[in-house]
């Protein structure tokens, strides 16, 4: 085995990847794509996983624990009850998370939340400072993080450090709205890079910095506050070639029988979402009744399994959403429902990787038809599970961010039930020389934009950014 010195030298500076949770290496799979993504990473070149970990505790230590996992280092900290409540549940998931999502209806405007993200935010940046080293290259995740780069550089951080945004960046017009958004967006000038899902997400950023900061722009760089930083597009990808392997495993095998034992001759639609408000769920719902309206040989024929578990339940808007879910989905059953079939299956809870990949090879349909995404990773890993002799057939939502890079897919407008219903019944009849087509297209894609190439690109990225900037003779020379 390689000394760990060695690997270091041989892989270029050290990663440090700094995200929310830090989730064990063991329990990846159950940590979504996010994680996969990052453990991906940190396997290939070792490094530093820094975050939260999970656990509330009465007086957490103010250094963090740390543990290894072959070349992967895990640093983590605990929260207490008030932090995690002000800093996560509060100004993160309250206030950012609806914001971004242009949800302004359902976002808190909360001094005390916003105090304790703050406070959370620097916390954590003076416990990683101590462990880090002069070269290391560092890579901050998300929403609940967008101060971090500042509070690291208020400790005189000199490395790079890069951002990336898993979650649509708002309009000028949303953003504006919250009370700190001034603070917010100088904060982000810290970073060397930034990176977004989509081209669209970096012209809203330059959008937003250009009207309200008068940013002077050139190419993909952009100055304000008296710092210059590079804003570009890294689409984020799955590792397909794994996800399609995954899917004829002995467990999504099962998994597949499962699913077709009984339904051979019925269309199965799935969807597959953390159970958010933003992932149009009941709208999902309500164009499910409207193909049964308009369609009356789906009668008996065709069934939605949706798979939702419960995320952020200490939410408010999460509880409402699933008691809301749980009513829309008795009323369909009970208008439309036979002794032997019900149109729609709502399982509330979370399943392994394995299994999901089986049943996304069992459903014909693949229903992924949120209001507003970052990215869409669901839509991505159902094309993935495929079998490319017979595959099923994507309807995707051209609101999430993985509809710019799957336009072979059926794209729908999720607010319009009609549409979205009648997608679903060409997808049902659709030949399977046009379904082969369609799903080598997305294939294709899916594997030339994968996880390896969204990491390599955005470090490749923060180190050249980094060293023109520590270049005096360069014209994206720091301006201060
Ligand atoms: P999410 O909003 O969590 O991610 P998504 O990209 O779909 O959305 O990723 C969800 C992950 O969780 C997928 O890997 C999926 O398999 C898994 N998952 C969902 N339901 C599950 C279930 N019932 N059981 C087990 N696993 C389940 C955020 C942004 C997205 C962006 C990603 C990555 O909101 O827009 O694509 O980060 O950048």
């Amino acid at each position: 085995m390689t000394p760990p010195s060695l690997r270091k030298a041989a892989s270029g500076p050290r990663l440090v990847a700094v995200s929310n949770r830090v989730v064990h290496p063991r329990s990846a799979a159950r940590g979504g794509g996010l994680a996969v993504a990052l453990l991906d990473a940190l396997r290939q070149r070792g490094g530093l996983w820094f975050g939260w970990s999970g656990q509330i505790s009465d007086h957490p230590d103010t250094r963090p624990s740390v543990a290894e996992s072959g070349p992967i280092r895990l640093a983590t900290m605990d929260l207490s009850q008030a932090e995690h409540d002000a800093y996560y549940n509060g100004f993160a998931n309250r206030c950012l998370w609806p914001l971004f999502h242009l949800r302004l209806d359902l976002t808190a405007f909360d001094p005390q939340h916003y105090d304790g993200y703050m406070r959370v935010n620097r916390r954590l940046a003076g416990a990683l400072w101590p462990l880090l080293d002069d070269n290391d290259q560092i890579w901050i995740h998300d929403y609940h993080l967008l101060p971090f780069a500042e509070a690291l550089r208020e400790q005189r951080a000199k490395q790079q450090i890069g951002f990336f945004l898993h979650i649509p960046f708002p309009v000028p017009e949303m953003l504006t709205a919250l009370p700190h958004y001034r603070d917010l967006m100088r904060s982000l000038f810290s970073y060397d890079l930034l990176g977004f899902q989509t081209e669209d997400d970096v012209q809203r950023f330059r959008d937003c910095a250009v009207r309200e900061f008068g940013a002077q722009l050139r190419g993909d760089t952009i100055t304000a506050f008296g710092r210059r930083l590079t804003a570009k597009a890294f689409p984020i990808g799955i590792d397909a070639r794994e996800f399609a392997e995954i899917a004829t495993s002995p467990t999504a095998q099962q998994e597949f029988q499962r699913v077709r034992a009984h339904r051979e001759d019925r269309t199965v639609i799935v969807g597959v979402d953390r159970l958010d408000y933003t992932k149009g769920i009941p709208e999902r719902f309500r164009s499910v009744e409207c193909l049964l309206d308009r369609y009356p040989d789906t009668h008996g024929q065709v069934e939605l399994l949706q798979i939702a578990p419960t995320s952020r339940g200490e939410v408010p808007e999460y509880m409402a959403i699933r008691r809301e879910l749980e009513q829309i989905a008795g009323n369909i059953n009970g208008r439309y429902a036979q002794l032997d079939w019900e149109p729609i299956r709502y399982i509330n809870r979370p399943l392994g990787r394995r299994q999901l990949a089986g049943i996304y090879r069992a459903s014909r349909i693949g229903l992924v038809t949120p209001l507003r995404d970052g990215m869409n990773l669901v839509a991505k890993e159902y094309v993935a599970a495929q079998d490319p002799a017979d595959p099923g057939v994507l309807v995707l939502s051209r609101f999430a961010g993985s509809a710019k890079q799957m336009q072979s897919a059926l794209i729908v407008n999720p607010y319009d039930n009609t549409a979205v219903a009648d997608a679903l019944q060409t997808a049902r009849y659709m030949p399977l020389e046009e379904r082969r087509n369609r799903h080598a297209e997305l294939m294709q894609g899916l594997l030339r934009n994968d996880a390896s190439a969204w990491r390599e690109a955005f470090l490749q990225e923060l180190q050249r950014c980094s060293a023109q900037r520590e270049d005096p003779a360069s014209p994206t020379a720091q301006a201060a």
